[in-house]
Parts: C-alpha cells; structure tokens; sequence
C-alpha cells in the first residue's frame, strides 16, 4: 500500500480524463501507471531511495505533476521549490533538506550544478522536455509501487518564518489523504467536475488542495501554466470549478465578460491563500450570480477550515472548523482557551497537522501546546454560529498576491546593504496583490542611497515577490517607548502609496 498514490490514482476509471494540456491534448488516468512508471525507474537509476528528497524547481507543466507522482510513488519525498527562488535562497534549501536529486530548468542546470554538493541534477523545461524526460522514455512502465505508511514521508515544503529562516515543514501521506479526502466530500467533488487549474503547483494550494482533491475525486483538470484573468473566464463553459488566491478574484472582476451567462457552468469559486476581501465577494456575487467559497488553511496544516457548500457562505469568515479538524481560539501567552467571541490564537489539531519541521526539534516543540495544539500564528474568533474570523496575525507576515514574505527576510538583506542604518518592511494594502511589500529604510540623515540600487541590490538575493514594490526613505525609524519599531504607525502613514 502507498496511501497518497493510490487516493491520488484510484479513484477513476482508466478511460476518465485527468489533464487536459493547453493544446488541447489528454492525459487520462490510464496512462498514469505507464507515465509515473517510467519517470519512477528513472529516479530509482539514479540512487533515489525510499525517504530521499527530490527537489524540484521548475516551470508548471503536466510533467511536472508526473513528477510529482513518480516521486510519491517511489516512497521518496517531494520537495517543491518556487521558481522564483534565486540561486542565494536555493542553496540554503538544497543545504539543509540534502536532496538525492535535484530537478530544475536547463537554463539553472549550470549554477545547480555547484550548489548541489552529492545531489545528482536532471532538467526538465517549461514545454515538458529535458534530461529527465529523456531517460524515461528509454524506460520500462512497469515499476512496483514503494509501500508506505500513513506516517511516512511524502513531501516537504519550505515555509519562511519570522526570525528569516526558512523551516521545511514535513507532511505525511496521512495528513494529504486525510485532507483531500475531507475536502472532496465537504465541496462535493466528483468524476464529472472540471477544474481550471491556473495556480502555481510549487505551494500547498496548487498541488495538495487543487490536485490531491481532483484526483482523490477521479475529477478532470484543465491544466494552465499560469493565471491570466481573460484565458481562464474563455475556459468557464467547460469547467465546473476554479481554485485561486484573491487576486485571481479581482482579476476576473475587472473582465468586462464576467457575467451570470459566462459563469453559469460553474458550480464552485474557491479562494485562499490570503484574505478576500468582503467588497470582493459581494462583487462578485453581484456580477455573477455566484458566492465564493472561501476556507483558510497553511503549508503546515493543509486547510483548516471553510465555508459550507450547501449552508451560508458568510463573506469575511472563512467558515467551520473541517469535519475532522479541532479548533480552538487561546490567550497567545497562556495557551488557555478562550471563549467563544473573544479574540485569540487560532490553535489546531487534527489529521492534517504535519509532523514538524524538518531537522528543527526544538523549534517543532515550540510551536506546539501540550495536548498537540499547533499554534497557527493567526487571530481570530469564532462566534456563535462555529464560523471563524480572522481578525489579524500575531506573525510579522506580508501575504502578496497569495505568497508569504516575511518581513525579516528582506530586513536582513537590506541593512546588509552600505548606507542603511535600519529598515522596517511593512505590507501596504494594494489593489492587485491584496498587500505590497514596501521598504522604509533609515539612513540616519546621510543622502546617496537611492530606489534603484537598493532593488538591484536585492535582486539577486531575493525572489521578485519578495522584493519590494516601493522603497521609502526616512531619517530615523519611529519607535515606541520600548524602543520597538512602530510598524503600525508606518502602515497607517503610508496606508495610500499604492492608492487601494
Ligand atoms: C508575481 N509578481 C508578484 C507576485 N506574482 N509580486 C508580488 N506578489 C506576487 N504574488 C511580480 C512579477 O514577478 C512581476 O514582476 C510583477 O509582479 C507583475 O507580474 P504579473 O504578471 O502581474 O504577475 P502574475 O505572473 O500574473 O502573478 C500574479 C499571481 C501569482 C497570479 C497572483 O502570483 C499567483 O499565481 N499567486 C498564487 C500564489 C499561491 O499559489 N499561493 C498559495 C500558497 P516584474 O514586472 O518585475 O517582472 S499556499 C498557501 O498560502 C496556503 C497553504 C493556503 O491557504 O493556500
Ligand atoms: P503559508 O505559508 O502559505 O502556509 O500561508 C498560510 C497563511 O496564509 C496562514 O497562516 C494565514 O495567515 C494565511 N491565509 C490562508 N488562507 C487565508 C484566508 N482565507 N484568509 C486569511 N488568511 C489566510
């Protein structure tokens, strides 16, 4: 048995679509075994064992998914990076997870190459082609599956965290097949749902939520590499559902053809990764007819909650607890349960609570309550009806566009930089990517730094999203009389930089 793969594979009939690619082309899922059987005897040639990490940075195509899979089924344990990572912040992923193989783009091959210590590196492009690709094609299909157990092993994905350095949190097959299936019985998917799968699948909400379910689901994917608001509301009449960040919500807004006609195939618009706005859902509700579902979940937990399918879907709440998760609101100092109403730590157990973070015990403990209770790092409430809130982050967090900065990470490498005293890195409200991270640096009175070099600076070190959209300037940062940067005061300051 190999809890994740056989959900993921066995849930359909051979002849059922999975993966319809741009040009039109399937993938059902009977080709799967021969697909995922070749590329696994390719990661087995190449030394990767049961429990073995295979990172892979890469441009989103159907390979990619194969491998994925392959990876699952080989009893390894799959590493997904953002493409977006530079070779600065690779080299620490690659350092601490030690890979037995790296995956990435021909073009980064080269720099991988002498970052990647023991790791072999394969490549595999943007169109599905590569090294990789060229080695299972001269392999058999057939490949026994790796038997696994719940607890064991199936990914790791790397999450930042608020002291800068970035923690791989350890997911078990137990906890993906756990919340996929709960997910597909609580939004009610099936094998005739068709999902626009636009989001990236190097993060929990492209790969776990949107794939782990349509599969466990034996449903069908159209399959984009990325979001663009015009592709996915022409692809509506043949789609049944759409996955996405807020962002892709606003997006779609602001198409003069998102209308109740244009929608009226679709039987569900799911949103998270970040807060959707009320304005957005009643917008949207206006315009189509349709309310979206908004449920909220992390890298660490997978979901945690969502709004019902069948009951209210309240705007501004993210909804229930999920069937099978424990919620609970506590005093942040204390850990003791609050009541119901009052604002606290959002704390939960369940199935779906991963298994810590990778080769960081101490930090593991501490993120946990005696009794289990992991400590999200978000505020919220619950009131009487059992619907969640989330009123704030107890984390220094920017959440841009559904991707998390933390604020540290950025800190650090600017006041690395010549001519910088301190710096605050704050999110300001923006109307695209909800939050835009904005830079106000102190440098003590002394002129010469200017917009420019402080981006070039960082771009090298950091991942675009992570850099900032605006950078200020100020003499001295405003301290409160603990002497701790008023981070609050600067976001009110600037609240309309952006003008959202
Ligand atoms: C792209 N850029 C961004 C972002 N994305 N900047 C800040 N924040 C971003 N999210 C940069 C680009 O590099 C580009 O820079 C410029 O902004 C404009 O790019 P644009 O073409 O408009 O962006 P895009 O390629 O259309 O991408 C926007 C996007 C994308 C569609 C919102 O970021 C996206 O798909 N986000 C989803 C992320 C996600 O899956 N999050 C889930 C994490 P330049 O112009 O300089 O080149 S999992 C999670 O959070 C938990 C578990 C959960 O609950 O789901
Ligand atoms: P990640 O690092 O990708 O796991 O990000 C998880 C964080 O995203 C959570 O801790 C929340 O702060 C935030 N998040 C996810 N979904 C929602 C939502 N629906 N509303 C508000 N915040 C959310």
């Amino acid at each position: 048995m190999n809890p994740l793969f056989d959900t993921l594979t066995r849930a359909a009939a051979p002849g059922d679509r999975f993966l319809e690619r741009p040009d039109g082309s399937l993938i059902r899922y009977g080709d799967l075994p021969g697909l995922t059987g070749r590329l696994a005897n390719v990661l087995s040639d190449q030394g990767v064992r049961p429990g073995d990490r295979v990172a892979v940075q890469v441009e989103k195509s159907p390979e990619n998914l194969l491998l994925y899979l392959a990876v699952i089924r080989a009893g390894a344990v799959f590493l997904p990076l953002n493409t977006a990572y530079t070779r600065a912040e690779l080299a620490y992923f690659i350092g601490d997870a030690e890979p037995a193989l790296v995956v990435c783009d021909p073009s980064a091959a080269a720099g991988i190459r002498e970052i990647a210590g023991e790791a072999r590196v394969l490549t595999l492009d943007a169109g599905g082609r590569g090294g990789l690709m060229e080695l299972a094609e001269k392999q058999a299909d057939a490949f026994e599956t790796v038997a696994r157990e719940t607890s064991d092993l199936a990914a790791i994905c790397y999450t930042s965290g608020t002291t800068g350095r970035s923690k791989g949190a350890m997911l078990t097959h137990g906890n993906l097949v756990a919340n996929a299936r709960t997910l597909v019985d609580l939004w009610r998917f099936t094998a005739d749902d068709v999902l626009i799968h636009a989001l990236p699948i190097y993060h929990v909400h492209g790969l776990f939520v949107a794939t782990n379910v349509i599969m466990a689901a034996g449903a069908a994917m159209i399959f984009r590499a990325k979001f663009d608001a015009a592709e996915v509301l022409s692809l509506m009449p043949r789609a049944t559902s759409l996955m996405g960040v807020p962002t892709f919500y606003t997006r779609l807004l602001d198409q003069p053809g998102l209308t109740p006609e244009a929608c009226a195939g679709m039987r569900l618009f799911i949103s998270g990764s970040a807060p959707l706005l009320a304005e957005t859902h009643r917008a949207f509700e206006a315009r189509t007819g349709q309310r979206i579902l908004e449920r909220y979940g992390m890298t660490e937990t997978g979901m945690n909650t969502s709004n019902p399918y069948g009951g209210e879907r309240v705007a501004g709440t993210v909804g229930p607890p999920l069937p099978d998760v424990a919620l609970r609101i506590a005093d942040p100092d204390t850990g003791a349960a609050l009541p119901a109403g009052e604002i606290g730590m959002i704390e939960v157990k369940g199935p779906n609570v991963f298994a810590g973070y990778w080769r960081m015990p101490e930090k593991t403990a501490s993120e946990f309550r005696p009794g289990g209770w992991f400590i999200t790092g978000d505020l919220g409430k619950i009131d009487e009806a059992g619907y969640v809130q989330i009123v704030g982050r107890g984390k220094d967090l920017i959440i841009s566009g559904g991707l998390n900065v933390y604020p540290k990470e950025v800190e650090v490498e600017i006041d690395a930089l010549p001519g910088v005293v301190e710096s605050a890195v704050i999110g300001l409200p923006h109307a695209d990517f909800g939050e835009a991270v904005t830079a106000v640096i102190a440098t003590g009175g002394k002129t010469g730094l200017s917009e420019e070099t402080v981006l070039s600076a960082l771009s090298e070190r950091l991942a675009r999203f992570k850099q900032p959209k605006r950078v200020l300037f100020v003499d001295d940062l405003p301290r409160n009389a603990m002497g701790k940067v008023q981070k609050a005061l600067l976001r009110e300051t600037h609240a309309d930089l952006y003008g959202a």
